[in-house]
């Protein structure tokens, strides 16, 4: 079956196109599920991405090429995970924190808590707490979640919960975090909320936080 191994050479090679015909192709042929080929395809093809990152055999252009490739995939399959965000189980604001721009494993937890029900605004990547602040102020949000995908970024968590308290915001809304290097015991340092291992685990924290089973 070339075409499961496909959908994940193409994302290594960073191949649009390519990713799109070939999702479209098993979709339209009812060979694998939206969530096969997230995580049985997508995500192993960037994972495979981040091992040759690590081992300096793909370089930072290349990664680049292949994040689009993961993008336009996951655009592909995003709708077909159905948008409830207006049964209005609540409100959830997401962002990349400050100097880190990772935004592929956000956007994955923002299409599962909208497919769980919840509306969800995503202010984008290296988003400062002072934004942070100016948005929870505004939009009021049932749960601020916070993204980072580098070590370095991860006390810009930290600083936006702080400044969170400092304006007397946590009265708002709860915080989760999550990202690579964000770890449980860090998430409880730092005075989050919650935390969220991958998209499902954001959505079961989500869940709990505002009372649904
Ligand atoms: Co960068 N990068 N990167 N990178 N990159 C990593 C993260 C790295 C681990 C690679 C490595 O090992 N060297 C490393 C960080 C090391 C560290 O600090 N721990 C790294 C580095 C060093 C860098 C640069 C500094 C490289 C350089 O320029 N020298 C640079 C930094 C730029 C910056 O941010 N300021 C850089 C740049 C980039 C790109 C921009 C080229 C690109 C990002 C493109 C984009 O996102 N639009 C990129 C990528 C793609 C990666 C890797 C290869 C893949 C990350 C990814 O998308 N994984 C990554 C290596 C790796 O494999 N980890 C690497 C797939 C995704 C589905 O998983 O993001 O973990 P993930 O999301 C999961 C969970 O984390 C969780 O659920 C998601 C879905 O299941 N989750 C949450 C995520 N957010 C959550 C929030 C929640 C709850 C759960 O609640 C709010």
């Amino acid at each position: 079956m070339e075409n499961k191994s496909g959908i994940i050479k193409a994302v290594i090679k960073g191949n649009v196109a390519e990713v799109q015909e070939m999702i479209d192709f098993v979709l339209d042929a009812n060979l694998m599920t939206p969530d096969e080929i997230l995580n049985n395809h997508l995500i192993p093809g960037m994972e495979e991405v981040g091992k040759r990152f690590r081992a300096n055999t793909m370089y930072v252009g290349e990664v680049i090429l292949s994040s689009r490739a993961m993008h336009a995939g996951i655009n592909r399959i995003k709708n077909y995970y159905p948008d409830n965000s207006l049964n209005k189980k609540g409100k959830v604001l997401i962002g990349t924190v400050a100097g880190d721009l990772h935004d592929i494993g956000k956007k994955i937890v923002v299409i599962f808590l909208r497919t769980a029900g919840y509306e969800v605004i995503d202010l984008g990547i290296d988003v400062s707490p002072e934004d942070f602040a100016v948005h929870v102020e505004k939009e009021r949000p049932d749960v601020l979640g916070l993204s980072a995908l580098l070590t370095t970024t991860t006390v810009w968590m930290a600083e936006t919960i702080k400044l969170l308290k400092k304006e007397k915001l946590l009265k708002i809304c709860k915080v989760i975090v999550g990202g690579d290097p964000v770890k449980p015991n860090f998430a409880r340092q730092i005075g989050a909320d919650g935390y969220g291992r991958d998209a499902p685990d954001a959505v079961r924290c989500v869940n709990r936080l505002l009372g649904y089973r």
